[in-house]
């Protein structure tokens, strides 16, 4: 004889039996076996989709290595080519500087005291009929050459005497840069930015000094209406000369 708790134990019991029952039979009755095959389509399903994954990855890495590398070469291409014009603009320039030097030369055998010069472009200046621009701005020597052939002129080369003192009173106390330096294979000759030798010079008492074997390029020193040797980079003022056009 049970009692109320037993009976009520074993309806329990008999109801998950039934929904256990209930559950193998939606569950299994149409998987059974058909529950291992079902696994394994899943595991291959996977494995495939893994596949097409790797696959597209492979691929996209391809064509993107493709990319990168035409990138590389395009880049390298243009890198070269941008030296390549560096050294032909610098070549260029030397070329320029060198006909401007020989311009200077072949103007001083026509000009045998002054120039010829009827008028000057704005900011330059009329001396004994030659144009001479006097910078506003500092620069090392050799921006200072630079610009002066941006000018179409050239860093100030003095060949006489005359000119020098003819400069004198617009040079006033300032100190400019002009044309003259050391040979850089020879330092104690001194060289016009034409490539000729000094002719005359108007050297500071004790100078060239070359102090602190740093002193190669050569300015007016107006003050004292002399010349002065002092280092390359330092910053000064510049007189160009215009050399063949007014
Ligand atoms: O006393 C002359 C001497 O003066 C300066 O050096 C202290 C000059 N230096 C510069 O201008 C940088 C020297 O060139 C000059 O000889
Ligand atoms: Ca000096």
């Amino acid at each position: 004889m049970q009692n109320l708790y037993e009976r009520s134990l074993d309806d329990a019991s008999t109801d998950m039996d039934l929904s256990s029952h209930n559950l193998n039979e939606t569950y299994f009755s149409h998987a059974g076996e058909p529950r291992k095959v079902s696994r394994g389509w899943m595991a291959l399903a996977l494995v495939v989709t893994l596949g097409i994954i790797l696959i597209i990855l492979c691929i996209l890495t391809a064509i993107l290595f493709g990319h990168y590398s035409t990138l590389h070469h395009e880049f390298s291409s243009l890198k070269s080519n941008d030296s390549e014009m560096k050294n032909g603009y610098s070549e260029l320039w030397k070329s320029v500087s060198n006909i401007m030097g020989d311009l200077s030369k072949l103007k001083d055998k026509v000009d045998i005291t002054e120039g010829s010069c009827k008028t000057c472009p704005p900011a330059w200046k009329m001396i004994k009929s030659n144009c001479y621009y006097f910078s506003s701005s500092s620069q090392t020597w050799e921006r200072s050459k630079e610009l002066c052939v941006e000018r179409n002129g050239i860093l100030l080369v003095i060949k006489k005497e005359f000119e020098m003192i003819s400069l004198w009173p617009t040079i006033r106390q300032q100190r400019y840069w002009i044309g003259l330096k050391r040979n850089p294979e020879n330092i104690d000759q001194w060289e016009w930015t034409d490539g000729s030798p000094l002719t005359f010079s108007a050297w500071n008492e004790g100078e060239p000094n070359n102090d602190r074997d740093n002193e190669h390029c050569a300015e007016v020193l107006g003050g004292r209406q002399s010349w002065n040797d002092c280092p390359c980079n330092n910053k000064l003022n510049y007189i160009c000369k215009g050399v063949w056009t007014c």
